[in-house]
């Protein structure tokens, strides 16, 4: 069963969404993760110096950003071809670098979806959720298969 119409469009509506309100939503998503891995702070070279999570921190907003991005282009890529596929070839060793093992990969999965919660208010629904999990969870994949 591929990924439908419908999911992308669930994926993609919220993604708006998220992109009205980036500095708060950003803010949220940091918060989420902190909240199940106080020990991943230090990773973050945006976070390490810094009491909390910094509420006005340009950096810390594009990196959020970015991941977000990343999601709603692989829900794209699996409406149209099925897979995924991981254009910037650095990714991998990056997160190698950086410490970054197999179970934070369902921390950032989790804030992900919770921020989305918050995202979309009265419209969440469980489908919605899953389309975003699906979507995360086959960019994952990708990413740890170039983590060698
Ligand atoms: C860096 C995306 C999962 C921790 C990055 C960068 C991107 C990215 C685009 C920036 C690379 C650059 O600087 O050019 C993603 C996506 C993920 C994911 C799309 C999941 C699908 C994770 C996980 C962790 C993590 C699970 C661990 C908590 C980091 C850290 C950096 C980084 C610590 C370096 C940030 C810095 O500049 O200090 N990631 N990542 N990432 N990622 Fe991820
Ligand atoms: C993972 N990789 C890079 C940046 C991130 C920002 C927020 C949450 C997770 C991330």
């Amino acid at each position: 069963m591929g990924f439908s119409e419908v999911q992308e469009a669930l994926v993609n509506n919220s993604w708006e969404a998220f992109n009205q309100n980036t500095p708060h939503y950003s803010v949220l998503f940091y918060t989420f993760i902190l909240e199940k891995a106080p020990a991943a702070k230090g990773m973050f070279s945006f976070l390490k110096d810094s009491a909390g999570v910094p509420q006005d921190n340009p950096s810390l907003k594009a990196h959020a950003e970015k991941v977000f991005e990343m999601v709603r282009d692989s829900a794209n890529q699996l409406k149209a071809k099925g897979e995924v596929t991981l254009t910037n070839a650095t990714l991998g060793g990056i997160h190698v670098q950086k410490g970054v093992v197999d179970p934070h990969f369902l921390v950032v999965k989790e804030a992900l979806l919770k921020t989305i919660k918050e995202v979309t208010g009265d419209k969440w629904n469980s489908e919605l959720s899953t389309a975003w999990e699906i979507a995360y969870d086959g960019l994952a994949a990708a990413i740890k298969k170039a983590m060698i």
